[in-house]
């Protein structure tokens, strides 16, 4: 076990991320898709952000952790957040998790950028802090999937601009990284779960096919990083409690 994780450290730190193929089963994911298909809630909550085309994606952003909510019991699974502390190499904290709804034909587009480009400003001083996406529909090329720049989360935090409604990494810079970085698509079955940096350099194109390309992305914080701005855009630490897979598991298949 420990090989494994310290497998999965060393790769989290050479490349910025790692791939884990079907963290959540079928099961799982199509009680969850159910589930935030009829969600009045997360539908009402959510807003849009516009990219330099003018493309629309979704989102609905959560600070807070609902008792009773199959979202809430994700942040809270070992098999994520205990994954991201062995990653981090500290005690994690929920940091907010938001649900990406990238619909067909219309889901815009999200630029070149790091999340640690945003989180910078919210008093975090350190960049140890990273992203777990967890695809909800399929991912593909076409319907937009993530695009990652393999190891570019070494190169430190990168100054960001507006573009749209959006905020992008420097593009002179994202440029030259282009020439060094390996380009990679994350495509992704319902239930693979992408941990990322936040530091690494990320987009996503439009989706421009008929499929729609739902995901859940949990934000954590570690604890050594609590922001010095008290009352921030986000949390401050306070600690989580991790639920084990077999209560993550009852907890997602109830709500179907
Ligand atoms: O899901 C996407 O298409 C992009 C999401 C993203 O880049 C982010 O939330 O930081």
């Amino acid at each position: 076990m420990l090989e494994v994780q310290s497998s999965l450290k060393r790769d989290f730190d050479r490349d910025g991320y790692i791939m884990c193929r079907s963290l959540f089963d079928t099961e799982e994911m199509k009680a969850l898709l159910a589930f935030a298909r009829g969600d009045r809630q997360l539908a009402s909550e959510a807003y849009v952000r516009r990219d330099a085309t003018g493309g629309e994606s979704r989102l609905a952003v959560r600070n807070d952790l609902a008792d009773d909510s199959p979202y809430t019991a994700i942040v809270r699974s070992h098999r994520v957040a205990g994954t991201m502390s062995i990653l981090l190499g500290d005690e994690i904290y929920h940091y907010h998790h938001k649900m990406m709804l990238k619909e067909p034909r219309v889901g815009g587009a999200w630029e070149w950028h790091q999340d640690y480009g945003y989180w910078y400003s919210n008093g975090c001083l350190y960049p140890d802090m990273a992203s777990c996406l967890i695809a909800v529909d399929r991912a593909t090329k076409e319907n937009g999937c993530l695009q990652v720049l393999r190891g570019s989360h070494r190169m430190g935090r990168i100054d960001h601009a507006t573009t749209g409604d959006q905020k992008g990494a420097d593009p002179t810079r994202v440029a030259e990284a282009m020439k060094r970085h390996e380009l990679v698509y994350c495509e992704m079955q319902p239930g693979d779960a992408l941990f990322f940096h936040g530091n690494l350099l990320h987009c996503s194109s439009r989706n421009d096919s008929e499929n729609p390309r739902w995901s859940l992305i949990c934000c954590y914080n570690t604890r050594h990083n609590d922001p010095y701005i008290a009352n921030g855009r986000h949390p401050n630490y306070s600690p989580l409690e991790l639920w084990s897979d077999q209560h993550v598991r009852q907890s997602i298949l109830h709500h179907a």
